[in-house]
């Protein structure tokens, strides 16, 4: 392979001297600012692509060495983890032929590698007329984002017109700027020069790093002679309840084998509130425990140790209302018993990704081990749940989509998120 460096005032001015030179083959190896703007003086860029000598036009002339710009070691101002960064995108790389294969059962992956091998050959004159409108509809999507008229941030100015959509697209989801631009920043940098043709491709690589990088705690059942403590805690009216039932009834009834469930309310401030959980209890016949004071916790605790799963219901409060959350945190630093409280914080994505951040530093003195987001069929955007998950480094577990008990809950995938953040939330894909 025949290492080839090109330079532009821009990463995308030096990729299209690249293409112009020595076409589509090559590949991108690096992207690095060698020359930082000043006043007076451009920023200078410049790109690596790495291309199997045959490949090379005859009509491109390498410079000669000593003409070429030097190749720094060090690149400034990096703005994220890099090495963090390559592992994830190198194992990305792998799936670049067809991002969304990894995705797809074995039965769709057989069907795809079988139909390829069919020898159905395309008429040449037909593939040309199928490129030529693939390129049409691409012109249009990028004339239309031409026409949206964001602030552009530093980075825009350096977004190839074929990442417009995807770039709009995420930036009106909510997610947070910098998550946003950083990202952006890797797919720029790290995308094969091939894929980067149209918008769809472009998509379809954008949406696997988003996968990659979105937190998720796969749920696991409670292996046989241990228990599952799961404990809600949350702002006031988020669905914490609601979602103690849709689970109560998850585990009971809805899974492949039948678990033993027990609730727990802490939320004895309100009899509304125990009435609401006792309800769904006498409906699903489940055994119920209420705790007023801390040291009452173990004991409803043990009494429920014939379950496999125990939920525990705790009053809402609002983020900045201490007192409440500190009752909360007796209740854990009360637990004599050998098991571990999963605590969970239920939020309701309808927020933005800023009051997230402030309700997960409020509760976070009950550490926090996973987030359950509520609400997602009363909002349009869902950039503010995947920073808010990126940023706190804490996975993801349920989602709850409506009201009814117990169809609402969706168990947490890197692949409905995403698709919720890109194209909104749909009941049909649940
Ligand atoms: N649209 C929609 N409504 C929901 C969802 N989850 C819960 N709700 C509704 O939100 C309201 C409050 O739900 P609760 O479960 O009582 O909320 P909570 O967090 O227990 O409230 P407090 O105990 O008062 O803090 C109810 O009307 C629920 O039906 C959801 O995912 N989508
Ligand atoms: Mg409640």
């Amino acid at each position: 392979m025949k290492i080839l460096t090109f330079t532009g005032k821009t990463p995308s001015e030096a990729l299209k001297k690249a293409k112009m030179e020595i076409g589509d083959e090559g590949m991108l190896i690096e992207t690095k600012e060698i020359q930082k703007k000043a006043l007076g003086r451009e920023a200078l860029y410049e790109i690596v692509i790495g291309i199997d000598e045959e490949l090379i036009p005859a009509s491109y002339k390498q410079k000669p060495l000593s003409k070429q710009q030097p190749l720094k070691k060090e690149s400034q101002d990096v703005l994220y983890d890099i090495s963090n960064a390559a592992r994830q995108i190198s194992e990305i790389s792998k799936v670049v032929d067809d991002p969304l294969k990894e995705y797809m059962d074995p039965v769709q992956k057989q069907s795809i590698s079988s139909s390829s091998h069919q020898n159905f050959v395309e008429p040449k004159e037909l593939k040309e007329i199928k490129a030529e409108i693939n390129k049409l509809t691409d012109k249009v999507k990028i004339i239309q984002n031409m026409f949206w008229d964001e602030k552009a941030p530093d980075l825009e100015r350096q977004i190839p017109p074929e990442f417009a959509e995807i770039y709009r697209l995420a930036a009106q989801s909510g997610m947070n700027r910098e998550h946003l631009d950083m990202l952006m920043q890797i797919t720029l940098e790290h995308m094969p020069l091939r894929m980067r043709e149209n918008s769809a491709t472009v998509k379809r690589y954008f949406q696997t790093i988003l996968r990659k990088m979105v937190p998720i705690r796969r749920e696991t059942p409670v292996m046989p002679g241990s228990k599952k403590v799961m404990m809600l805690v949350g702002p006031t009216g988020v669905g914490k309840t609601t979602s103690i039932a849709k689970l109560a009834a998850r585990y009971s009834f809805l899974m492949e084998k039948k678990y033993k469930v027990g609730l727990v309310v802490l939320d004895t401030y309100r009899i509304g509130a125990v009435e609401q959980l006792m309800q769904y209890a006498r409906m699903m016949k489940l055994g119920i425990e209420t705790v007023v004071d801390p040291p009452e916790f173990t004991t409803a605790l043990d009494s429920l140790k014939y379950c496999d799963y125990i939920l525990i219901d705790t009053m809402g409060s609002s983020p900045y209302d201490k007192n409440k959350i500190e009752k909360i945190y007796e209740c854990l630093n009360a637990n004599n018993t050998q098991y571990n409280i999963d605590v969970v914080l239920v939020m309701p994505s309808s927020i933005k990704y800023e009051d997230l951040k402030v309700t997960y530093e409020n509760f976070s003195s009950l550490g926090i081990d996973t987030l359950m987001f509520t609400k997602l069929d009363e909002t349009m955007g869902f950039g503010n749940i995947f920073s808010l998950a990126y940023e706190t480094k804490k996975p993801i577990s349920y989602f709850s989509v409506g009201q009814e008990v117990p169809e609402d809950l969706v168990i947490a995938s890197s692949d409905f998120l995403v698709e919720c953040l890109l194209h909104g939330f749909n009941r049909s894909k649940v």
